[in-house]
């Protein structure tokens, strides 16, 4: 580690001027910046030595704890042994293999599996997939995509197009893919706040889509993109029943229906995916994060077999979907998910949530009561805290919070007024009290 590059005199250090950060307050952050060093198991060490526990898994991907052995030792090994091979008109088996084992932790019929590196890179992937899909079957003029507010897709001009988080959105003008339209989101504090778990109200907002349907027409639309639990957004929670009628609708419509679990999928919410959790179906399903643990990037969508299908004709030696990324199924990436995959199953890891998630529950409910606290969610290992803004400055008290929790060894997310925990999977019970602990004093104090 770089001397210099150590907080105390980091305020005017021109080594932090050249990188442009992500998603950051780039002046804020470099005039105290906050610097991960080394990470191991459920905690990160900052870069003068002091121990942060990992509310977050890194930002929603590192599910099976950090510094995982078998994972570096996986990647070692297929760096050594080829560290690149072209997956056009080409093949090598670590790709192969994993796809398989893909296809084993699916939910039924999502077996066919396409390879992108990112989550964004998944969510603009099953919309093209999503718009060929029809064309191959003479349905061209099936184009538009309904998406839904404070959904969170990824970056993509597809991805940003078809969610609904504002300010994702204003800087980019009218640079939107056409014909995308949106159904209301299901936050609701009104009727729905401290509720544990799913919220009970709220099966009628997927009645929207039928509205929607009728205005545009169903012959117009490709697809349907949600996320099953929106992580970005601040947490927000599908009412009981909401996502089997959305997808009772899409089958009446002959619409696709895409689930978004760039952050549910890999054990977050008790099961490998959360459509096997909310015992829903979709027809393609976009992942990355927990695919790898967050060690290569990576991402996956997963396709039912008879979208798949449906591209498969015309002459013998024609590409079927042109579309694909020099770094799809990367033999380095597809050897740390394979890696992951059997960390996932050997340690139980993809269900472990159901069995901590009545613990967390309450842990998170623990919070009522304190200062500014308006809701709290939960579900899986999935927890939101949502704040009252202070007056004209929307943000600003769950950013303090933040901060404050990372002063006092805990790392959390904020966005908004709320503050997300999203642990990784391996956390025991007395680092879920811990982590909600020191969130609860922090508050109290911020109050
Ligand atoms: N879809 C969903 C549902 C996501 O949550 C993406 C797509 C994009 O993935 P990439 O790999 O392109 O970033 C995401 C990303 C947060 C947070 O704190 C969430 C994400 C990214 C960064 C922060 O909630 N999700």
């Amino acid at each position: 580690m770089n001397a210099q590059l150590t907080p105390a005199s980091a305020a005017t250090n021109p080594e932090l001027d050249a990188f442009w950060m992500p998603f950051t307050a780039n002046r804020q952050f470099k005039a105290g910046p906050r610097l991960l060093a080394k990470a191991q198991g459920m905690f990160y060490w900052t870069a003068d030595g002091r121990e942060i526990l990992d509310g977050v898994a890194g930002l929603w991907c590192v599910n099976a704890g950090h510094g995982r052995r078998e994972i570096t030792e996986a990647v070692t090994r297929q760096l050594t042994t080829m560290e690149f091979a072209p997956a056009f008109q080409m093949g090598h088996p670590v790709a192969f293999e994993l796809a398989n084992r893909l296809a084993q932790v699916a939910p039924p019929g999502l077996d066919r599996i396409f390879f992108t590196n990112s989550g964004s890179e998944s969510v603009d992937t099953a919309l093209k997939i999503a718009l060929a899909y029809h064309r191959a079957r003479g349905a061209g003029e099936r184009t538009r995509f309904i998406g839904r507010e404070k959904g969170y897709h990824g970056v993509g001009f597809g991805g940003m197009s078809v969610g609904g988080m504002v300010n994702n959105r204003k800087a980019f003008g009218s640079s939107m893919l056409p014909g995308v339209d949106h159904l209301p989101h299901t936050l609701n504090t009104e009727h729905n706040a401290f509720s544990r778990g799913l919220p009970q109200w709220g099966v009628h907002l997927a009645d929207e889509l039928e509205r929607l349907i009728a205005l545009h027409d169903a012959s117009t639309i490709a697809a349907v993109i949600v996320e099953p639990v929106s992580g970005s957004a601040g947490v927000v929670l599908p009412p009981l029943g909401y996502l089997k009628r959305l997808r009772e609708i899409c089958d009446k419509h002959g619409i696709l229906l895409i689930f978004d679990e760039v952050i549910t999928g890999f054990g977050r919410v008790g099961k490998p995916f959360a459509s096997q959790a909310f015992d829903v179906t979709p027809d393609l399903i976009t992942t990355a994060k927990g695919l790898t643990n967050g060690a290569i990037p990576m991402g996956a969508v997963f396709s039912q077999r008879k979208i798949y299908d449906a591209f498969m004709q015309g002459p013998q030696n024609s590409i079927e979907l042109f579309h694909g990324y020099t770094y799809s199924a990367h033999p380095v990436a597809c050897a740390a998910a394979l890696a992951t995959l059997d960390i996932y199953v050997k340690e139980g890891l993809l269900t472990r949530a159901a069995s901590l998630s009545a613990h967390w529950e309450n842990a998170v409910h623990s919070l009522k009561g304190l200062p500014h606290i308006t809701d709290l969610r939960n579900y899986g290992l999935i927890g939101a805290v949502e704040m009252e803004p202070r007056p004209g400055k929307p943000g600003a008290r769950a950013f303090d919070v933040f901060l404050k929790c990372f002063e006092r060894g805990i790392m959390v997310r904020q966005t908004g007024d709320t503050i997300a925990m999203s642990p990784p999977l391996i956390i025991e019970p007395a680092q879920i009290e811990r982590l909600v602990e020191t969130l609860g004093k922090v508050i109290r104090e911020t109050a």
